[in-house]
């Protein structure tokens, strides 16, 4: 998951970047366009619950879910006309999967404000403004390829028709998202994702409010939770100074400091599962002697669908899953038990998984794929003693007794080797040479 933080200048994006990353890499500072180039980094989800496996299990290796987050320069209205530094750099946001849109929410008068003022109502309409402008300045040059393709292409002449709609659409200064999708060709379906347009993203608007508010809140921020929710976007409250102070501290001494501020999540909890809820994304784990793992999915997605994000054969060739809720793994000493418990479920193709299942998926490749790949390059059907076609046995034998060296070709057929030991008695035809 990738998430883009945007905003006016100076109102606390890259504090909250280097909070959030637990790095000190985006400079932040009180002048308006501080960041000039976008910063990247990659984040850790903290889980509890993988912890907790992890303790349990005691595997030889761990691996959380992970976040990208782009930290991007300030936006100024007139952005889209070359205001402030431009809105090249939003290009870094579109392949996000979504928007953190920092709303400056603290009084304070050592750090200025782009329109002096704070006012967040305004300052939101601004940056969407130019997230709008943006997004119909990409899609009037798409128009204008496309428009070129269009005198001999059936399907281009009617993803002119849709980007044309669009462009219409955003101009009465509607977000992308509300575009009605459902009449649109195929076409525009197919570019829907390449497009990357910034209003079609979800938005978790994030109140930077000032230490006193941590807990409680202020005017400015409910008026951004009211905004958010009227728009149904995520909505979190944070103060980016003390989440970045936090960063220098020890773990335990960091829980200390938010408890004494009412607050009992950090920063980067708090913007993740946000996030996750905004996307609508869940996690299943899978959890053996080798690795507990975290994996992050959409909800609502099928067992197969899941499996898929652990390698597509899984997706390819499922056949089923074995189930244990997490409080049941938790609660049962081991999975024997859980089986004897009848807490260890078989589900089918259908299964919808649910969040903070432990899953164990059975696949064999073999049936679907498998057998053509077989027939095809080998001739002989699964269960022939020996792998290879007759013929090149033959041929092989003849050559090694005439002291020839094996031909790439006849190597190639080293693939088959698991397989043909099956049928050859636990010996793979090899040993024959
Ligand atoms: N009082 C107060 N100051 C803050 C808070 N968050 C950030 N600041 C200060 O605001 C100033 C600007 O912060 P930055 O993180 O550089 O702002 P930015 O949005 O990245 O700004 P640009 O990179 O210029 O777009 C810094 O001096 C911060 O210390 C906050 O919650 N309270
Ligand atoms: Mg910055």
């Amino acid at each position: 998951m990738k998430l883009g933080i945007v905003g006016l200048p100076n109102v606390g994006k890259s504090t909250l970047f280097n909070a959030l990353t637990k790095a000190q890499n985006a400079q932040a500072a009180n002048y308006p366009f501080c960041t000039i180039e976008p910063n990247t980094a990659c984040v850790t989800v903290p889980d509890k619950r993988v912890d907790a496996l992890t303790a349990k299990v005691a595997p030889k290796r761990t691996i959380y879910a992970t976040v990208d987050f782009t930290d991007i320069a300030g936006l100024v209205r007139g952005a889209s006309t070359g205001e402030g530094l431009g809105n090249q750099f939003l290009a870094t946001i579109r392949e996000c999967a979504a928007i953190i849109h920092v709303v400056r929410c603290f009084d304070d008068e050592n750090i200025s404000h782009v329109d002096t003022t704070i006012d967040p109502l305004r300052d939101i309409e601004t940056i969407e403004t130019e997230l709008l402008l943006a997004d119909i300045q990409s899609l009037d040059k798409r128009l204008e390829k496309t428009k070129k393709l269009a005198k001999a292409n059936k399907d281009a002449k009617l993803l002119v028709e849709d980007l044309s709609a669009l462009i219409e659409h955003m101009n009465a200064g509607k977000a992308a998202s509300s575009f009605d999708r459902s009449t649109a060709s195929d076409a525009l379906a197919q570019i829907w994702k390449e497009l990357g347009l910034l209003t079609a993203k979800p938005v978790i608007y994030c109140a930077n409010v000032d230490e006193a508010a941590m807990a409680e809140g202020n005017s400015y921020a409910d008026t951004v939770a009211k905004y958010a929710t009227a728009h149904t976007s995520g909505f979190s409250r944070i103060c980016a100074r003390i989440e970045e102070e936090l960063q220098t501290l020890p773990p335990d001494e960091q829980a200390e400091l938010l408890q004494s501020y009412g607050v009992s999540e950090s920063g980067l909890e708090k913007i993740i599962r946000v996030g996750y809820h905004t996307l609508g994304l869940c996690s299943f784990f899978t959890a053996g002697p080798d690795e507990v793992r975290a994996w992050t999915i959409h909800k609502g997605w099928k067992a197969p669908q899941a499996a898929g994000v652990i390698h597509s054969d899984f997706e390819r060739g499922f056949i089923r899953a074995e189930v244990i809720s997490y409080d049941d793994y938790m609660h049962y000493k081991n999975e024997a038990e859980c089986r004897a418990a009848a807490v260890l479920r078989t589900e089918g193709k259908d299964y919808i998984v649910q969040d903070g299942d432990v899953m164990h998926f059975l696949f064999n490749v073999w049936d679907t794929y498998g057998f053509w790949h077989w027939l095809r390059h080998h001739r002989y059907p699964p269960h022939t003693p020996c792998a290879r076609p007759l013929w090149r046995q033959v041929h092989q034998q003849n050559s090694f007794k005439k002291g020839k060296k094996l031909s790439p070709r006849s190597k190639r057929d080293l693939p088959c080797r698991p397989l043909c030991s099956q049928g050859s008695g636990g010996k793979s035809p090899w040993h024959r040479f």
